[in-house]
């Protein structure tokens, strides 16, 4: 992509230092309340209030003490244009997570950017797949050598800490006192829903590592860096699928929501929206959303909590520059999400495996695409005690069209035929239900616009998995294919309920 064709790269502009990381608040102040917006806060200073709030600029002590509204990001020379709005000089990211699938791909993403990025990690998700006896069909390197190769071929230099974010907290807090992040991403936990199911110790590691891990990072930020960002991983699937259809706001419910009950009325505005979520690991992240709103509330922390779809994809210019920068791919039924999975299927021939009806419905976005809404979000920092949510995802899709979309690309475009399957469901899921998830902020707050279809991302992961090397890696896994992970319990294989026609690619008349 053309970084900023068609972008909206202004909505950071009027931002000002009550937002940045940069600036350390002083003064008279109340810091009980949560989310106070500069409005609120400045309607807050009336002329007998003895309340007031002063600035000072670590990056321009020359300053000395100012007004933290007067100045906006427009105007400041430490914030300088990039493709995605305005973005902090040299910016320090540190992320959690740097050598999973979406922190590597973000730290080479910030680092062309030229931030200045930093990353732990203890190589658990190499680790988890690897119990599991599957492996990533792309092929990886170890982490010195994607270091190197990142500084070779992009010039960039990623300073990397090898820990446990919950076993070794006193390694973390070292090192976040050490580079003072302006923002930390958190990519740190146990992404797997299948991983949690598997049987109690299962459970209670995902859940320990996430929450308590978490909770680790909140306590850090508070004693060491309280003025920097927390761009915090959660999933849309906090929200589960309720069979009312109401909509599933971002997080709160927006101001005019009404409550109404027996005759009576109340707002809803601003409170957190109901959570029904749809495994173990989701309930991690539910416990991570009120540990991190909470910390929030009480220490004037800031933080945007993520709502991410279903990731799919492979492609970022800076993953697919060398074949040493490429992140992983999985596959398997506990790592691979559906899209990846159903294009591995594709090209070694497997009947591609909807679970259930394949009618579920679920919000996805492209691994590009959501790196440049992280990248937003980390140039448009929250307000001091700001706890925000955004459903970070670009369209929403059922399975079986999903499975159709790979079908049809992998024939037209790769004459691979590929046969549909239904599958037993082993998770305890709605198949048929109403779905409509409101995902406006980061388009109209960040300036996010979509720059990759599902068809584009689709063709550039079949691209990639059919090379030879690849193909080789699906074949002697394929025997990972078929869920065995039963919600209820059950230790077996689903079986296939239905095999459907095969997808025939029928060239237009015209062709
Ligand atoms: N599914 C199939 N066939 C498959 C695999 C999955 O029909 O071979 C269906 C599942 O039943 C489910 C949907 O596809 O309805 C999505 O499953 P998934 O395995 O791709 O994704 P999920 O378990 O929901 O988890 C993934 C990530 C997780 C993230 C979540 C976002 O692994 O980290 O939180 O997507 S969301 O689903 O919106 O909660």
């Amino acid at each position: 992509m053309t970084p900023g064709s068609g972008e909206s790269t202004n909505h950071n502009s009027h931002c000002t230092c009550w937002n940045c990381p940069a600036v350390d608040l002083t003064g008279k102040v109340d810091f009980r309340a949560c989310g106070q917006s500069r409005e609120v806060f400045s309607a807050g200073l009336s002329e007998d209030s003895e309340a007031y709030v002063l600035a000072e600029c670590k990056r321009r002590p020359d300053l000395g003490l100012f007004d933290p509204m007067s100045i906006t990001f427009e105007d400041c020379p430490e914030w300088q244009m990039s493709p995605y709005g305005y973005l902090l000089k040299d910016m320090r990211v540190m992320i959690l997570g740097v050598d999973g699938y979406l922190g590597w791909t973000l730290a080479l993403w910030l680092g062309s950017l030229g931030c200045r990025v930093s990353g732990v990690d203890n190589f658990c998700r190499r680790d988890w797949v690897k119990e599991r006896g599957a492996h990533t069909i792309v092929p990886i390197s170890r982490m010195t050598d994607r270091l190197r190769a990142a500084k070779e071929v992009l010039g960039i230099n990623i300073e990397f800490r090898q820990m446990d974010i919950l076993e070794e907290r006193n390694l973390l807090r070292e090192f976040i006192e050490e580079v003072k992040p302006e923002a930390i991403v958190h990519y740190g936990e146990c992404p797997s829903a299948p991983y949690s199911m598997i049987d109690l110790e299962h459970a209670t590691y995902v859940q320990k590592n996430n929450v308590l891990g978490t909770l680790g990072v909140l306590f850090m930020m508070r004693d060491n860096v309280p003025e920097t960002s927390l761009i915090k991983l959660g999933t849309m699937g906090e929200y589960g699928t309720p069979l009312t259809g109401r909509p599933l706001f971002e997080g709160m419910f927006p101001a005019d929501a009404v409550l109404n009950w027996a005759g009576r009325e109340w707002s809803m505005g601003g409170e957190i929206t109901p959570r029904d979520p749809v495994s173990f690991y989701h309930v991690s992240k539910v416990q991570d959303t009120y540990n991190v709103y909470e910390a929030c509330k009480y220490w004037w922390l800031r933080s945007y909590d993520v709502m991410q779809g279903v990731i799919y994809g492979v492609h970022t210019a800076q993953v697919s520059a060398d074949p040493r920068l490429r992140t992983r791919l999985d596959m398997d039924e506990w790592f691979g999400t559906v899209v990846n999975r159903f294009a591995a299927q594709a090209v070694v021939g497997y009947p591609l495996t909807m679970y259930g009806s394949g009618e579920q419905i679920r919000g996805f976005i492209a691994l590009e695409d959501a790196m440049q809404c992280m990248v937003r979000l980390i140039g448009h920092p929250p307000e001091p005690g700001q706890y925000d949510v955004v459903n970070q995802m670009s369209g929403y899709y059922s399975i079986r069209y999903l499975a159709e979309t790979v079908a049809k690309i992998a024939s037209k475009e790769f004459r691979i035929p590929v046969t549909l399957q239904r599958v037993e469901n082993p998770r305890v899921e709605a198949d048929i239900h109403p779905f409509e998830p409101i995902f406006d902020k980061l388009r109209d707050r960040f300036g996010f616009r979509s720059q990759v279809s599902v068809e584009e991302e689709i063709y550039r992961i079949l691209h990639v998995l059919t090379q030879p090397q690849v193909k080789q890696r699906i074949e002697e896994k394929k025997h990972l294919i078929l869920p065995r992970t039963w919600w209820s319990g059950i230790k077996k294989q689903v079986d296939t309920l239905e095999v459907l026609e095969e997808i025939k690619y029928e060239p237009s008349v015209k062709a």
